[in-house]
């Protein structure tokens, strides 16, 4: 069904054939604005924003760009086609036909996976709300902008489910998502990544390279599900959630690219005083996201992912293309846990253990960026390898949990870690230099003394475009 845009909540669900539902949405609709107004990009609400909308949910052409206000967007509801006699892929009801309805017994459990997926959406919105005032250049402004609108469309998403098919319980699920808040000691956001702050632009690509990328995985999962309507809606989002990532791993390329031209120029490794961030910086934050990021999976050995899994709640990634039972009650996955003061692999079942290969299949996505920056810096000539830390180092959750463990992977006693701390991730020091960095540049066609510019501009336009314009004085 193609997206109608004639209505209040623009969709391609049939909303006006469900008058409960589209009441229910219609009433949660201001509410969500005021969230928007109060915590969305802040001072940015009235700027014109070069910005893309989806018009079909199919391959071919789904958006359109154009000058819009933020609180304009046409926020709504839109589900991938579904797909005939779709059947459930993985679990005890394998081979089973996918449900449009929620099973009963499952109710619970999964009303909290939608919960949790769309309680991430609007904390990144409210942990970028201050980035505007410190852009690098107007494309990177509206790249942040097109990021918060479509975080704000992915709580759309999860909250239609919610209203559509959890009756009460999920209307006041839908109320609560616009009231916990990032950060917030008496009602913080559900998972830890999400309180953490995203104060400068660094902070920024790191978060939308990493912490998105935990999206991506989590949504490829959830977009295996039997329950046909989250299965939909996930696939949906990833197709939005493909230009973050881009934003994140281009943003942190562009940065290494100034980085290294600088070092050439000067013929240093220490170039802050020329406006640029040292690698040896660009490691630390490196080390703090992906750390955080990789907690986002859960425990290594979890019966919650065991029973998403059994239950055909939530699949593996790529599900399909794997060549198993699909079903895994056999089988065992090695998992590394710290054993003795050291670190084991142990042979676990897999059905446990789902979390850990979902971090796997993440890791070695984080990989491939890293080997094409390394690439880069070793074509500028520069002798530096970036890598990814340890997956037991910095963790809060899971096995690795109080345990100390350096960025190579070697556990020490707590006091050797908190020794080795400031060279593995930011100082304060380091947080106060990157700030200093942080000052806004909207001239046409200019960019940050730390970032490169892009090859290319956005849809095809040039690069000097003025990509938001009417922009509030300082
Ligand atoms: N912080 O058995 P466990 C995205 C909780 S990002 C705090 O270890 P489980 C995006 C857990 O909730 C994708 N708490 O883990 C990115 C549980 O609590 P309850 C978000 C944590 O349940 C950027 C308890 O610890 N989507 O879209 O197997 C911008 C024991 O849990 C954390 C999803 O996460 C943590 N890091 O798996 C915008 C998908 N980790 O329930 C958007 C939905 C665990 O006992 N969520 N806990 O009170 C899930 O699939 C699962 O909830 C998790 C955890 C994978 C998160």
């Amino acid at each position: 069904m193609s997206i109608n845009y004639d209505q209040r909540i623009p969709n391609n669900v049939g909303l006006s054939a469900d008058r409960r539902l589209q009441r229910a949405l219609e009433n949660w609709q201001p509410k969500f604005l005021e969230w928007w107004n109060q915590m969305g990009p802040s001072g940015f609400q009235t700027a014109d924003v070069y910005l893309r909308t989806a018009t079909s949910v199919d391959a071919k052409g789904w958006a359109t760009f154009d000058y819009l206000k933020m609180p304009d967007y046409r926020w709504g509801i839109f589900l991938a086609e579904p797909v005939a006699e779709r059947k459930i892929g993985f679990g005890e009801h394998r081979g089973e036909p996918v449900w449009q309805e929620v099973p009963g017994e499952h109710r619970g459990v999964l009303r909290r996976l939608i919960v949790t997926q769309g309680d991430t959406e609007p904390a990144s919105v409210e942990q970028q709300r201050h980035l505007g005032r410190t852009c690098p250049s107007l494309y990177d402004l509206r790249n942040l902008f097109q990021v918060n609108v479509e975080e704000g469309r992915h709580l759309w998403a999860m909250v239609y489910l919610l209203q559509a098919y959890f009756g009460r319980d999920g209307r006041e699920e839908a109320e609560a998502l616009l009231e916990r808040r990032s950060g917030s000691a008496d009602n913080p956001r559900i998972l830890g990544a999400f309180n953490e702050p995203t104060p400068d632009w660094l902070s920024f690509f790191m978060f939308t390279h990493f912490t998105d990328r935990d999206g991506k995985f989590q949504l490829a999962s959830l977009a295996e599900s039997g329950f046909d309507p989250l299965s939909r809606t996930c696939r949906f989002m990833l197709t939005e959630e493909a230009h973050h990532l881009f934003v994140g791993e281009t943003g942190i390329g562009r940065i290494i690219a100034r980085s290294c031209q600088l070092m050439k120029e000067h013929r240093t490794d220490r170039i802050g005083e020329y406006g640029g961030i040292d690698l040896a910086i660009i490691q630390k934050y490196l080390n703090f996201h992906f750390s955080v990021s990789l907690d986002l999976f859960g425990s290594e050995l979890s019966t919650n992912a065991a029973n998403y899994f059994s239950t055909g709640l939530k699949g593996r990634f790529k599900e399909a293309d794997r060549n198993d039972d699909h079903r895994l009650t056999e089988s065992t996955y090695r998992v590394l846990r710290p054993h003795a003061g050291g670190i084991i692999e142990s042979e676990e079942p897999a059905l446990t253990a789902l979390n850990e290969s979902l971090r796997n299949a993440y890791i070695a996505d984080c990989t491939r960026a890293l080997v094409r920056w390394n690439k880069n810096i070793d074509d500028s000539g520069i002798d530096f390898r970036l890598t990814l830390p340890h997956r037991g180092f910095r963790r809060a959750i899971g096995e690795f949990n109080g345990v100390y463990v350096t960025p190579t992977g070697l556990p020490v006693s707590e006091s050797e870690w908190r020794a080795g701390e400031g060279q593995w991730l930011p100082t304060p020091a380091d947080r106060e230099f990157i700030g200093s960095l942080m000052s806004r540049v909207v001239e046409l066609g200019k960019f940050a003394s730390w970032i490169a510019p892009p090859p290319r501009g956005i849809n095809h336009q040039p690069i000097q475009m003025d990509y938001v314009r009417h922009l509030p004085t300082r």
